[in-house]
């Protein structure tokens, strides 16, 4: 049904088709969009032509390559609308620009409500005879959260089961999701993954000085401050490591519960020792000099972010939600803790940090553990998955 590619026998491309792919993302700095617009890059470099069709320029696109293209969509305003029907200026966008640019799959990322929105573009393309095969990732929060939510339950769940292929970053966001939904559809797992090229530790020892003059310990937090990441949590461990330990907290990222944690950090008189960062581009240079990583979430279907620190040679202090004991592994790469559980978390950190040789150790077993999520070893799935799909999908009938 789709159109044959010429065939491409680049070295470094293991499979022989060159596909277009277009990508379906949120361009913010969440884990989402982030790791949509790392796979884009990472297939564009393996020689696809991507189509990343979204309502702005992600966030981690700024590099220009040739295999590259951004569709941006815009949902015209008219004083009748509330809600400017971003859903229907997507679908809109997505029937033209696989029609246009000839492609040979959608990949949308987050299941609200982007899986949705594929489906109603590839029945309006079957009416032309035209079939668009749909991949669809899901993330986490639009399946915890707010998926599960009756507000979108149904929705989510057709649009699951409609998809031609689906993608759950962790085992544990596949078997939520089957737990939550009536699903019919076998979800593959393919884990996030870290570049190496980026994320790894390098000397940025002025950085250090900078930031911990008196040689204090570094812990870092990296998140979108939404309350399910616990923040709270976050600087009440650090202030009981900061009562043994001297040491800074760092806090990068922005979102709702910033304004909070900063009176937090006054009231406890923390002001001094934690320092709020906000959005950064190279968090791999903070990492750098981290000495600890702090998750506290809720919930948390893989931990990018942690992934992030542990590719820089930081070991993680987190809770032991969703997909984070796959990721973060009990007394080698750190701890885990039960959520909320701040005496644990800080003798798990205290631990570590005060015994240098125990965290050199860590220090190596989270460079390991994060190598199995090399991003050369995680793309070859996509592709694979893709070529699947692709075989798989069969035109159906429209009804
Ligand atoms: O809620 C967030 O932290 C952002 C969210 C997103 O979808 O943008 O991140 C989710 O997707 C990431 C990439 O797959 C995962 O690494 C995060 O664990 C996941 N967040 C949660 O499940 C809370």
């Amino acid at each position: 049904m789709y159109p044959t590619k010429k065939q491409h026998h680049s070295p470094n491309h293991h499979f022989s088709r060159i596909m277009k792919i277009g990508i379906v993302c949120y361009p913010t700095y969440g884990g989402s969009g982030v790791v949509a617009t790392e796979l884009g890059l990472g297939l564009a470099k393996k020689g696809h032509e991507i189509h990343f069709i979204t309502y702005r320029r992600p966030a981690r696109l700024s590099v220009f390559h040739s295999n590259i293209y951004f569709h941006e969509v815009t949902a015209e305003d008219y004083p009748l609308f509330e809600y400017p029907p971003y859903d229907t200026a997507l679908a809109s966008k997505l029937v033209d620009v696989v029609k246009f640019e000839n492609l040979d799959l959608l990949h949308v990322h987050y299941a609200i409500p982007h899986a949705a929105v594929a489906y109603m573009a590839k029945k309006i393309l079957l009416t032309e005879g035209r079939y668009i095969p749909v991949v669809t990732t899901l993330h986490g929060t639009d399946i915890t959260l707010v998926g599960s939510n009756n507000a979108f339950a149904p929705v989510v769940a057709f649009s699951i089961n409609k998809s031609d292929g689906v993608t759950a970053v962790s085992e544990s966001l596949r078997q939520q999701t089957v737990d939550l939904f009536n699903i019919q559809k076998e979800i593959r797992v393919i884990y996030n993954f870290i570049d190496f090229d980026r994320f790894k530790k390098i000397d940025k020892d002025h950085f250090k000085r900078a930031i911990a003059p008196n040689g204090e310990r570094i812990l870092t937090h990296t998140s979108n401050f939404r309350k399910v990441k616990r923040i709270e949590d976050v600087i009440l461990v650090f202030k009981k490591v900061y009562e043994k330990i001297p040491s800074k907290l760092l806090l990068i990222g922005d979102g709702p519960e910033r304004h909070a944690m900063e009176e937090l950090c006054r009231k406890l008189d923390l002001s001094h020792e934690v320092r709020f960062l906000g959005k950064q581009d190279a968090i791999e240079e903070l990492l750098a000099v981290s000495d600890l990583f702090i998750m506290a979430s809720e919930s948390e279907s893989f931990g990018l972010a942690a992934l992030e620190a542990m590719a820089c040679e930081v070991p993680v202090i987190s809770t032991n939600v969703g997909g984070l004991p796959e990721v973060n592994i009990h007394g080698e790469t750190g701890f885990l803790s039960e959520v909320g559980d701040i005496e644990q978390m800080a003798h798990h950190a205290i631990t570590i940090l005060s015994d240098e040789e125990l965290l050199q150790q860590f220090r190596k077993n989270a460079l390991a553990q994060a190598r199995r999520f090399d991003i050369d070893k995680i793309l070859p799935e996509y592709e694979a998955y893709y070529e699947e799909v692709l075989k798989a999908s069969k035109l159906e009938v429209y009804t």
